[in-house]
This record gives structure tokens, sequence and C-alpha cells, in this order.
């Protein structure tokens, strides 16, 4: 396929509630949409990088120049046989791994259009539905948590994942535990944490976790492999990840148990395949985390979870948590079960309401040969 024609879109986007990490709250959404075409077919994906540099190095803003001063001018008028060689392509480019995604996997919707199968199938997904936890912002008191759970529990959703943060841990999670003891119950502290807290952080074991998500820095396994030494609960590791190389390590080392895989974390579909074949070999069980998405990147999120590796419920939930409208057709909804079926029209088997888009974006540039 060539690649005829990219256009770059930031659109504003407001979530229904301020959501609130132990990197601070965000609710006034900035998200880089990427629509290309190739071979005359269209095809679109999600930037999933945060406004500001907390959970990882990239912003809306290094995106947004990286795409146009060399992702886009790398990519243009190129012919490939599949967007499987697209990370390739870009190996010159070090890091700004959300950044390459956004491209690749705009350019996986396009292939999957040209060979007629949902995205799902191409990627080698074997599943046609996808089990769904909900990731609940750190809230006011453990009371207010209590009543958010128990909402959506009643909603269906298979695991419910608490943010922490020091201060604003054990007393929220042993609430949550006490009201609901057969829940499946993860927490998830964004590198909040230091191997100094590791007593504190043990003090987790008795709640029966699923996981404990990233508890220390970023971009430190090292540090995850003597806390996991010390904690009974499974490491889940997020933000350290960005390729299968650091997968393979982690396992190995074993600083982790479990691992999250975000497409925009590990620069698309091609490396999020490959950190999962890895995460498989290992019998290291993976499940997909979330970026706030719209329902385009949400979208992508749900083709990826079809791989056989994603045995533990994702982040991916019902559209309308986040938006009062998202901007794909139909919006993405979650059974009374806990799951997503699968779409199996081709492409991402969502439509994308391009007006609203329009209406939403606040700049735009394109490129074509
Ligand atoms: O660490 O998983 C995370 C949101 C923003 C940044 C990082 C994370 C999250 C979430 C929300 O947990 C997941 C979602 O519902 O999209
Ligand atoms: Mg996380």
């Amino acid at each position: 396929m060539r690649i005829e024609v990219l256009t770059l879109r930031e659109v504003a986007m407001r979530l229904r509630t301020p959501f609130e990490t132990s990197f601070g709250t965000v609710q006034n959404r900035r998200i880089l949409l990427v629509e290309v075409v190739a071979d005359g077919v269209t095809g679109w994906a999600e930037v999933t990088a945060l406004e500001t540099p907390a959970y990882n190095a990239e912003t809306t803003d290094t995106a947004w120049l990286m795409i146009c001063n060399f992702i886009a001018p790398l990519l243009i008028g190129k012919r490939i046989q599949a967007a499987a060689e697209v990370a390739e392509m870009l190996v010159g480019i070090r890091g700004h791994e959300m950044a390459k995604a956004g491209v690749e996997n705009a350019l996986w919707d396009v292939e999957a259009q040209i060979k007629g199968l949902p995205l799902n199938k191409l990627l080698g997904g074997t599943r046609d539905e996808i089990g769904c936890g909900v990731s609940l912002g750190i809230q006011e008191s453990p009371a207010a948590l209590v009543k958010t759970i128990e909402r959506e529990i009643a909603s269906g959703y298979q695991r419910i994942k608490l943010k922490i943060k020091p201060g604003k841990d054990l007393d929220f999670v042993a609430a949550a535990r006490q009201e609901f003891p057969d829940t499946r119950l993860s927490v998830d502290a964004n590198s909040a944490y230091t191997l100094e807290d590791s007593a504190h952080l043990r003090r987790l074991d008795e709640f029966n976790l699923l996981m404990l998500e990233q508890p220390l820095p970023w971009n430190d396994i090292y540090s995850h492999i003597k806390l996991q030494k010390q904690i009974r609960t499974a490491v889940c590791l997020d933000e350290c990840i960005s390729n299968a190389s650091h997968a393979r390590a982690a396992i190995e080392m074993e600083a982790c148990r479990i691992i999250n895989i975000k497409l925009g974390r590990v620069g698309g579909h091609a490396s999020a395949r490959t950190v999962h074949d890895v995460c498989l070999q290992h019998k290291v069980p993976v499940w997909c985390g979330g970026m706030l998405e719209s329902g385009i990147g949400r979208a992508h999120n749900i083709a990826m979870s079809t791989l056989p590796g994603f045995t533990l419920p994702g982040d991916v939930s019902a559209s309308h948590r986040y938006w009062k409208e998202d901007i794909i057709e139909p919006e993405v909804e979650v059974s009374s079960v806990g799951t997503i079926r699968v779409p199996t029209g081709i492409g991402l088997g969502f439509a994308v309401k391009r007006e609203l888009v329009d209406r939403l974006t606040v700049r735009k540039q394109s490129w074509s040969n």
C-alpha cells in the first residue's frame, strides 16, 4: 500500500468527571487523532499521550512535534506491504512510542480494510468477547470509594482497580475489601512509592489483591525485582515496559508476575503483539491498559485484547463512563456480565463520527504525496 495522505488533528474532549491519579488530575483531554489514506482507504488511530509528562515522557505536544517534524515526512509517499513494517522504518527515531503508535495503528486499520478483515483477525485475535474491568480514580474518602465500586459492580465489571498514592492507600483498600470480600480488586500507584516504602507496601498483602501495579519509578525495573521479593502480592508493570526486551528482562529477573500492555506505550500493534508473545511464552498473564482514550483508541484496544494471552480483564470500559458523546458509532458498550462483544465489521468495526471530530478539532495538519 502507498501512504498517500496523513492528517493529524488535535481534538478537545472533556471527561464527564475528573480522573485523579498519584501524579495529578485530568478532565480536559487534548487528544491527537491520526487519519491516513493508503491506496485510497482511510484508517484511524489515536495517540495516547497525556497532556503532561507525568505518566511517561511523552505529551500531546511532544507527539504533535514528533509526527510533524520526523514521522510524517519519513512515511508520506512510501510503499509498504504491511503496517508491521512501520516500526522498522521509524527505528532511527528514538523513543516517542506513543507518537509512532498513532501512525502505525492507523495503517493497521487500513491494512485490515484492504484485506477485508476485522482488525482483531488481522492481528491474530482469537476471542469474540473480552473481559472488562474499571480503573477508578482516587476518591474523596473510603466511603465515597465504596459507593463508586458498588455502582461499577452493579454494571457488571469483572475487576475493580483502585488508584492509590501515599496517604490515600491502606484505608481505601481496607474499606473496599471489607465491603466487597469476593470482588477481584487491584491497585495502581503510577510510580508514587520508592523501595523505602517496601514495608508499607507489604501491608497490602492482607487484602488479597489481584496485583499491585507499577508502585516504583516509571523507568526502574531493578527496584521492582527487590520489591517483588519482599511482598506476596503480584507486581504488575505498566510504565516500565516499552518493548519486548523490557518485558523479557522484567519477567526473567522476576520484577513482576503480570504485565499491562498499552498500545501507545509499547509503540503500536506490532510491538504490542511481540510483548504479548514474550509474556505468553513465559506464562505471564497480560491485560490491556487504558489511557482515557476516545472511542478510536478504545476500538484499537478491543482488537488487541482478543489475542490469546489477554487472560485478565482489561481497563477498557464503556464509552459513556468517560464521554457524554463518543466520536465513534456505535459507542463501546459493556454487557451486564462485564464483557465487550468484539465487532465483526472490517477494520476497526466502528465508524468515526467525522462531523463531531471536525467540531472538536482545535488544530489540524496534513501531508500528501
Ligand atoms: O496507569 O493505567 C494507568 C489513566 C491515565 C494514565 C495512566 C493510567 C490510567 C488508568 C485509566 O488507569 C485507564 C482507563 O480507564 O483508560
Ligand atoms: Mg497503570
